[in-house]
């Protein structure tokens, strides 16, 4: 197998992580984003959204990165995905939360604005309202996180194991990491990602991603806004 991807990106990070983890065979294809390779064939023509990753087995193709995280873990059967009916809809409607509600608030609202220029808002006031917008829905998604979905024994989502929920939510809230969020507001935000981090190969996939959040270090960012409640 491979998958077409690159470790800056937020959507590859947690395949790469759990393909390493998992020990599932699959070649890492970078695709280098800053030189638009993701959107000039061969790759624009794999994904016509121009978007990492992609995943390619045999001839089968196919992208969405919480799609592909299902795929290789029911693939090699691994328990990160669990076989149990209910187990299973829990890991989906924490995969569906991270990836529709938070993402979008904290992702496309609060930080891309600030860090790409194409995700900027045609007028000051506008960019203003985003990144307002940004900062309160988030607080209120990360107050969600810590007080409801991380409110059990830990120290993962679900309990003693990460599932591949853990992968894929652990990838977007680092991403924050970029603009300097400071998790001491949520405590069991900062005991979550601090042991996906522990997790073997975390250093492996995310020291380049490190990088580039040092290297924005010291830029005036502004980040999660107060929840009232
Ligand atoms: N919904 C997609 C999102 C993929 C995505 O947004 N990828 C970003 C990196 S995190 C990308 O390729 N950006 C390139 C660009 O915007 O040109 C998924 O989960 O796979």
């Amino acid at each position: 197998m491979k998958l077409y991807c690159n470790p800056v990106s937020t959507a590859s990070r947690p395949v790469m992580h759990f393909c390493i983890e998992a020990g599932i065979d699959c070649e890492f294809v970078p695709i280098d984003l800053m030189k638009g390779e993701q959107r000039r064939p061969p790759y624009s023509t794999m994904n016509p959204n121009c978007l990492v990753p992609a995943l390619q087995d045999g001839d089968f193709l196919m992208t969405e990165s919480s799609a592909i995280l299902k795929y290789l873990a029911d693939k090699s059967e691994h328990p990160a995905y669990p076989r149990d009916l209910k187990q299973r809809a829990r890991v989906n409607e924490l995969m569906d939360w991270f990836n529709t509600g938070f993402y979008r608030e904290y992702g496309y609202h609060l930080i891309y604005p600030q860090l790409f220029p194409h995700h900027k808002r045609p007028s000051d006031e506008a960019h203003r309202g985003t990144i307002d917008w940004g900062k309160d829905k988030s607080a209120a998604a990360f107050k969600i996180l810590n007080d409801h979905y991380l409110a059990g024994p830990g120290p993962f989502l679900l309990g003693a194991e990460p599932t591949i929920a853990d992968f894929f939510g652990a990838a977007i809230v680092t991403l924050g990491e970029t603009i300097g969020v400071d998790l001491g507001a949520y405590p069991n935000v900062e005991r979550w990602i601090a042991a996906m981090k522990a997790r073997p190969s975390w250093q492996e996939i995310y020291s380049i991603f490190d990088g580039f959040a040092a290297s924005l270090r010291g830029q005036p960012f502004e980040t999660l806004g107060t929840v009232v409640s």
